[in-house]
């Protein structure tokens, strides 16, 4: 990862971007590093094709309905690159709507490295899943199952149970074992598994760019994953 990405574009004033920091504190006070924080990759809007105006709207939505729900918790939308258009739409909405920015805020980096190479620590990441919840795939999903080895396969399928699969608009959290380099290195206790709503006439459940539907399950996906969080802070 670009270590000037990391440092031009993200906004948490708690934490030094220079790339190679730690969130730190004098001994004995609360450091960023103890906040209850979710990471989130946008949903359905990259392999899944969803239209990122909308998108953004309903992360601003959720965001908002969310925030005092979730204690002292953060919600950070991540994505890879400095240039992501929802990750910028999101961050001048969220400016507009005064939502406070210690709360919630956009980062640019891997998600799978957030904490080694971005200096932020978060316990929770949500994946942008497949039906199935396999490692398959490309984008987030493989990237996270790459990262956290084989431990998130078995846990996922753990909590999973037998029906296998989530559908779409809903989450699923996955504790990841202590074993998992992802747990080890970043410090990640928790995946949340998300299924959005498809737009992708290549993968399944493809709504044909039916956006009443869309749009409902793109807020229930988010509502899904935000109570999930919101369960585990608790
Ligand atoms: N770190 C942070 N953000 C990322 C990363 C990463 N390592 N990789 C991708 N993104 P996508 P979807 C961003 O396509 O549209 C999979 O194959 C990306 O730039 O991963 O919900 C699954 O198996 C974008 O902003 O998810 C499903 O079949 C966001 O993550 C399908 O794709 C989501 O992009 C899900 O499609």
């Amino acid at each position: 990862q670009d270590v000037v990405a990391f440092s031009a574009q993200n906004t948490d004033k708690n934490i030094k971007t220079d790339g190679n920091s730690r969130e730190h504190s004098a001994a004995g006070s609360v450091t960023t590093n103890d906040i209850p924080t979710l990471a989130f990759p946008s949903i359905s809007t990259a392999d899944f094709q969803f239209n990122h105006e909308k998108a953004s709207d309903i992360i601003i939505e959720k965001v908002e309905e969310f925030l005092d729900k979730i204690g002292n918790g953060r919600l950070v939308l991540v994505d890879l690159t400095s240039g992501s258009r929802i990750l910028n739409l999101v961050k001048v909405k969220a400016e507009h709507r005064n939502i406070d920015s210690s709360k919630f805020f956009t980062f640019v980096g891997d998600i799978t490295q957030l904490y080694t190479k971005g200096g932020l620590h978060c316990n929770v990441i949500a994946n942008a899943a497949n039906w199935r919840l396999k490692p398959r795939g490309g984008g987030v999903n493989a990237a996270i199952f790459n990262a956290a080895g084989p431990a998130l396969e078995i846990s996922t399928k753990e909590a999973a149970g037998d029906a296998g699969c989530i559908e779409p608009g809903s989450a699923l959290t996955v504790p990841l074992p202590s074993t998992s380099q992802l747990h080890k290195r970043e410090g990640v206790t928790h995946v949340i598994h998300v299924l959005g709503p498809n737009m992708n006439p290549q993968r399944p459940d493809c709504l044909n760019s039916d956006y009443d539907k869309g749009c409902k399950i793109l807020r229930e996906a988010y509502s899904s994953l935000f109570d999930c969080f919101a369960s585990i802070v608790r």
